[in-house]
C-alpha cells in the first residue's frame, strides 16, 4: 500500500506537469481597478465629503479580493483533510487564506473539522458505538461529538473513514441519493488520504499565506467546560492567525481587546437572516442593519453569498442588495461564503461558476473582500484571468479556437429557435450552426433532431399521433418532419434542451418554450446581417433515406438555399458544411469555397493513416468527441490520444464536441469547472474549434488575461490525465480499460447517394409489437454525460457502438 504522501506527489503531478516554479502567481500588480475595501477612502479622512467626492478611477486601486479555501480543496477531497489544504495550495492564488472549521477536543486540543458532529464524515461510529444528545444553541443534538474525545482517540478513529460528502454535507439533497456517486462529490478519495489535523499541525505543516479560524459554537464549549478563547489566545501566540471568524457576538467581543492592534483580524459569520445570534438574541437581519455597532469589535464579517445577490424561489438573480457598500461605508470588510462548483446556482450564470464570482468581483460599483470556495481554483481563475476585462477585448487572444455554437445558444434558450441564435451572436459566437431538416413541402429548416420530440412539445399536441417507427432512423417511435407542412412545424412549441434532467439541473426554466424554429433560409439571412458572425455550419443527415424513402434532397434544398441568399463563392462568411456521411460531403465538392466537415460519429483512440488519407478526400476538417481526445474511466481522464496530432499532420482541423457548463458532463480532473475542460482541450489538445451549448463560456475563456501571459499560472495550467486515476487506482481499481476503437476506412467510405425516388413512399411500417427493435440513437444533447461516459466505457457498449458502424 502506498502511504499518503506518495500517493498525493502522483496527484500534485496532475496540476503541476505543465508548470515549473509557480512562485509568481500572486494578484498582478494590476492597472485595473479593484473595488474592495482598501479601495475606499477611510474613515478617519478628515473631510469625509470631500473624500466621497475623489471616487475617480485611480483612487479605486484596491486589493484583489482573496480567495478563502474553505477546508482546503473540499470539492474534491475531505474538508480539512492534509491532500485538501496541500492542493488548495498548489492551485490558488499565492495569498489564498485556508479555513480551519475549529472544535475542541476533550483535552483541549483545537482540531479542523468541519462540523460539530463528527459522524458527520467520518467512520466513528465503528469506534465508539456509543452516541450522546447535547444541547446546541438550546436544540437537542444527537451525536458524536469532539468534547468526549482526546486528540488521541481521534487519530485511531478519523484515520480510517470512509469519507460521503454525499450524504453528509449535502444533507439537504437527500432526495438526490438515487444517483448517489455521480452527482455527489466523488468519494474515491476516501481513506488514507485523510488524517485528522490540529490547527498547529495546518499552521506548521503547510505554511499558509494566511489561516483563517472559523468558530462555530462557543458556547457549546463553554457548557463543557472548554474555552474557545483561551485555545484561540494561546494559539495565536504558537502560529500567526490572520482571521478569526465567529457567528457568536459575545466570543468576538470577548478576544476583541486582545487581538486590538495585531495582525488577527475578527470577523462577524452571518447565518441565515431569520437565525438568531445566540448571544444578542437578535436576528442576524437585524443585526445587519446595526453595522457600526460591528465594527466595534469586528473589522469584517462573512455573509452567505444570498446577502449580497439574493435569488428567488426559482433560482434567479434579483437585484443585488447594498450590503456590501454599506459595510465599506462604515469600513467592515465584507466576505461572501458558500461558493461551490457543484451546487446548483442561479440560472442566470447558466452554470458557470466563473460567471457568478465575476458578479461579486466586477459588476457594478462594488466588490467583496474575499470569497469562501470549496473550489479555491475557480475563484483564483476569476480573480487573476477573467476579471476587468473590456467587452471588446482581444478576438486575437493566443487561443484562436474557433467557437461553434450548438443549435446555437441552447444552453439558454431552445435550441435551433430564433431567440437561441441571436443570443449565440451577443455571446460573441464565431460559427453558428444548423442543422437542416426537410419538411414535406421541401422546406429546409433547422432542428437539432430529425425526431420533433427531441426539441419541441409536440409529443403532446394534437400531433402525437403522427408517431411512428422507421427502423432506418431509429428504434423507437419518433415525430418526423418529413410529415408536416413547415406551417405546422413554424407553429409546434419549441422545448429547451435538458441533457441533465436526471440529475435535476435544469436550463433556464423561464425560457422553457420561448422562440420559434425557422427555416433555413431565415437562418442565413440573420447569419449574413451579423457582421460579427464569421461563418456558418450547416450540417446534413440522413440524406439518403430522404431521397429514397421520401423524395426530398436535402443536398440540392441546401444548395439552393445557400444561393439563393448570396452565400456564393467568394463571400466574406465562412460556409461549412458538415456530415457523418462522406457521400453527402462529396456532393459539395464542386464549391471549393466551402469547408467540408466530417463529423466522425463514434469515439475512436485512434485512426489508420489511410482512412485519415480517404478522409481528406472529401473533407477539410474533422469533428470528434470529446472522448476521442482525452478517454475517461468512470470519469477520470485515463489518457491523451493522438487524433489531434495526426488529423492536423494530414492538415485537417479539428473541432470538438460536446461541450457544456453542467459539471456532471464533465471529468473529475477538470473540477467541475467548464472552463477548466476548454482550456485543456485548447492548451494541451491544441483543437481548432469548441462545439458548445454555451457559446458565452467559450468566449469568456478566449478572452481571459492568463492565456497572453508569459508564465502561465498553475490554475490556468491543462491538467495531465491519467493522474488523478493513479491516485485512485492505488486503493480501488476501476474496472479494466475499453478495447481501443481505431477509425478503420469501412468506417468512412459510402456509397455515393441515392437519386430521388419518382413518388413519396409513406413512412414505414410500424413494427409489430414485441418484434425486438435495434437500440435507440439517442441524440447527443440528451444524454447524461457522465452516465454515457461510464456506459460507453464498458466494454460491451464500445463493442455495441463499433458494431453499429
Ligand atoms: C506596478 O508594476 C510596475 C512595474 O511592473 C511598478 O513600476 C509599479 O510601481 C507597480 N505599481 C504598483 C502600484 O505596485
Ligand atoms: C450532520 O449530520 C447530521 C445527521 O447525522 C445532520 O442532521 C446534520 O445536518 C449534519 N450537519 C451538517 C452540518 O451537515
Ligand atoms: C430572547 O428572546 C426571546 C423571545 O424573543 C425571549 O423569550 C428570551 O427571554 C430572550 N432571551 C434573552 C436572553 O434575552
Ligand atoms: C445596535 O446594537 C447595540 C448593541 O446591541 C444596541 O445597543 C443599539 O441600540 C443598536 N442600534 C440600533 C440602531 O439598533
Ligand atoms: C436573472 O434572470 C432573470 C430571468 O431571465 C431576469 O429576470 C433577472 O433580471 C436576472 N437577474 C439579474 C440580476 O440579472
Ligand atoms: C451603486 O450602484 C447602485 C445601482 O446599481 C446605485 O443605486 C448606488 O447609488 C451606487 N452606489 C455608489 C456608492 O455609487
Ligand atoms: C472598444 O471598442 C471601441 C470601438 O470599437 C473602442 O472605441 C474602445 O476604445 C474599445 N475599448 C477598449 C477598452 O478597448
Ligand atoms: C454582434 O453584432 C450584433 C449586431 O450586429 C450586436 O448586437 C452584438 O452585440 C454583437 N456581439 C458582439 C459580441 O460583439
Ligand atoms: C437583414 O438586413 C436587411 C437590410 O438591412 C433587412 O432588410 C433584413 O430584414 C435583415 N434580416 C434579418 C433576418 O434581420
Ligand atoms: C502515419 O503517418 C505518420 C505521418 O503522417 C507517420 O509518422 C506514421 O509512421 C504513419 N503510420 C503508419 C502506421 O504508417
Ligand atoms: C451514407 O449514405 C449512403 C448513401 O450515399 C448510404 O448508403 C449509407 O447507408 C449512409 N451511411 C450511413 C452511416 O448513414
Ligand atoms: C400530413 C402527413 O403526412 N401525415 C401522415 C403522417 O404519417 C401518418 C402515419 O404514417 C400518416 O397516416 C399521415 O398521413
Amino acid at each position: 500500500m502506498l502511504t499518503f504522501r506518495a500517493l498525493f506527489l502522483l496527484f500534485v503531478l496532475h496540476i503541476a506537469a505543465l508548470v515549473v516554479a509557480q512562485s509568481s502567481s500572486a494578484p498582478k500588480n494590476r492597472t485595473s481597478p479593484w473595488q474592495t475595501l482598501s479601495a475606499i477612502p477611510k474613515e478617519n479622512c478628515w473631510r469625509r465629503i470631500f473624500c466621497r467626492g475623489l471616487t475617480f478611477w485611480f483612487l479605486f486601486a484596491g486589493n484583489a479580493p482573496l480567495v478563502i479555501a474553505k477546508g482546503g480543496f473540499s470539492g474534491l477531497f475531505p474538508d480539512s483533510s492534509s491532500a485538501s489544504y496541500s492542493l488548495a495550495l498548489k492551485t490558488s492564488l499565492s495569498n489564498v487564506v485556508l479555513w480551519c472549521d475549529v472544535q475542541l477536543t476533550k483535552d483541549g486540543a483545537g482540531i479542523c473539522f468541519p462540523y460539530l458532529q463528527l459522524e458527520n464524515s467520518t467512520d466513528i461510529s465503528n469506534f465508539f458505538p456509543k452516541d450522546k444528545v447535547y444541547l446546541v444553541n438550546g436544540k437537542p443534538v444527537k451525536g458524536w461529538f469532539s468534547v468526549d474525545y482526546t486528540l488521541d482517540d481521534l487519530a485511531n478513529i478519523v484515520r480510517n473513514l470512509r469519507y460521503d460528502l454525499f450524504e453528509n454535507t449535502y444533507s439537504s439533497f437527500a432526495t438526490w441519493t438515487v444517483i448517489q456517486g455521480i452527482y455527489s462529490r466523488t468519494s474515491k478519495f476516501d481513506g488514507n488520504l485523510f488524517n485528522v489535523l490540529t490547527v498547529e499541525d495546518v499552521a506548521l505543516q503547510f505554511k499558509p499565506p494566511g489561516l483563517w479560524l472559523n468558530i462555530e459554537h462557543d458556547a457549546f464549549f463553554s457548557q463543557h467546560k472548554l474555552s474557545m478563547r483561551n485555545f484561540v489566545l494561546s494559539v495565536s501566540r504558537r502560529v500567526i492567525i490572520n482571521y478569526v471568524s465567529s457567528p457568536e457576538v459575545a466570543f468576538l467581543r470577548s478576544i476583541t481587546k486582545r487581538f486590538k492592534g495585531s495582525r488577527t483580524k475578527l470577523v462577524l459569520r452571518f447565518l441565515g437572516l431569520d437565525d438568531t445570534e445566540p448571544s444578542s438574541n437578535q436576528t442576524y437581519g437585524s443585526l445587519l442593519k446595526n453595522l457600526t455597532f460591528i465594527k466595534t469589535f469586528a473589522s469584517g464579517i462573512i455573509v452567505p453569498k444570498t446577502y449580497i445577490w439574493p435569488v428567488d424561489a426559482d433560482l434567479y438573480l434579483q437585484p443585488h442588495t447594498s450590503v456590501v457598500l454599506d459595510a465599506h461605508r462604515v469600513g467592515l470588510e465584507v466576505f461572501a461564503s458558500d461558493f461551490a462548483n457543484d451546487i446548483s446556482l442561479s440560472y442566470n450564470y447558466s452554470y458557470d461558476p466563473i460567471a457568478e464570482y465575476l458578479n461579486f468581483i466586477d459588476k457594478g460599483n462594488f466588490s467583496v473582500d474575499g470569497v469562501l470556495s470549496d473550489f479555491p481554483i475557480t475563484p483564483s481563475v476569476a480573480i487573476d484571468c477573467f476579471s476587468h476585462i473590456s467587452n471588446n477585448a482581444s478576438r486575437e487572444a493566443k487561443a484562436k479556437t474557433l467557437v461553434i455554437s450548438h443549435n446555437g445558444a441552447s444552453g439558454m434558450y431552445p435550441g435551433c429557435t430564433d431567440l437561441a441564435y441571436k443570443q449565440a451572436v451577443l455571446d460573441g459566437a464565431d460559427v453558428l450552426d444548423c442543422p437542416v431538416q426537410m419538411t414535406k413541402d421541401g422546406i429546409p429548416f433547422c432542428f437539432g433532431s430529425i425526431n420533433l420530440i427531441d426539441g419541441t412539445t409536440v409529443a403532446q399536441s394534437g400531433f402525437s399521433t403522427r408517431s411512428i417507427i422507421i427502423p432506418e432512423i431509429q428504434g423507437t417511435p419518433g415525430i418526423f418532419p418529413f410529415n408536416f407542412t413547415w406551417e405546422e412545424i413554424h407553429n409546434l412549441l419549441p422545448a429547451i434542451s435538458s441533457p441533465f434532467r436526471d440529475y435535476r439541473l435544469y436550463r433556464n426554466p423561464v425560457s422553457k418554450h420561448v422562440g420559434t424554429l425557422i427555416t433555413l433560409a431565415d437562418f442565413l439571412s440573420l447569419c449574413k446581417n451579423m457582421s460579427n458572425v464569421s461563418g456558418i455550419l450547416i450540417s446534413i443527415e440522413n440524406a439518403a433515406y430522404l431521397a429514397e424513402k421520401q423524395s426530398l434532397s436535402i443536398t440540392n434544398a441546401v444548395l439552393d438555399a445557400l444561393s439563393k441568399a448570396g452565400y456564393n463563392n467568394h463571400m466574406t462568411k465562412k460556409v461549412m458544411i458538415q456530415s457523418t456521411n462522406s457521400s453527402v460531403l462529396t456532393k459539395f465538392k464542386d464549391k471549393p469555397d466551402y469547408e467540408l466537415v466530417y463529423e466522425v460519429d463514434e469515439t475512436i483512440r485512434d485512426a489508420l493513416n489511410s482512412t485519415i488519407d480517404d478522409i481528406r478526400k472529401f473533407a477539410n476538417s474533422v469533428v470528434v468527441n470529446k472522448a476521442s481526445i482525452f478517454p475517461d474511466n468512470q470519469a477520470f481522464l485515463t489518457s491523451l490520444t493522438d487524433v489531434v496530432p495526426k488529423l492536423h499532420s494530414y492538415n485537417l482541423r479539428v473541432y470538438v464536441q460536446l461541450f457544456q457548463n453542467e459539471f456532471v458532463s464533465q471529468a473529475w480532473d477538470f473540477f467541475s469547472d467548464p472552463i477548466m475542460e476548454i482550456n485543456s482541450f485548447v492548451m494541451q489538445a491544441k483543437i481548432d474549434g469548441i462545439i458548445t451549448d454555451f457559446p458565452s463560456t467559450a468566449v469568456a475563456y478566449r478572452k481571459n488575461r492568463c492565456l497572453n501571459m508569459v508564465d502561465i499560472p498553475i490554475y490556468m495550467s491543462p491538467v495531465q490525465p491519467g493522474s488523478l486515476l493513479q491516485v485512485i487506482t492505488a486503493q480501488e481499481l476501476p474496472p479494466a480499460v475499453a478495447p481501443f476503437p481505431l477509425l478503420k476506412d469501412s468506417d468512412v467510405i459510402e456509397p455515393p447517394l441515392p437519386s430521388i425516388s419518382k413518388a413519396p413512399i409513406g413512412p414505414a411500417q410500424i413494427l409489430p409489437n414485441g418484434q425486438s427493435v435495434p437500440p435507440a440513437s439517442t441524440s447527443p444533447n440528451d444524454q447524461p454525460g457522465i452516465a454515457a461516459c461510464v456506459l460507453l466505457s464498458t466494454p460491451a457498449m464500445l463493442l455495441a457502438s463499433l458494431l453499429l458502424f
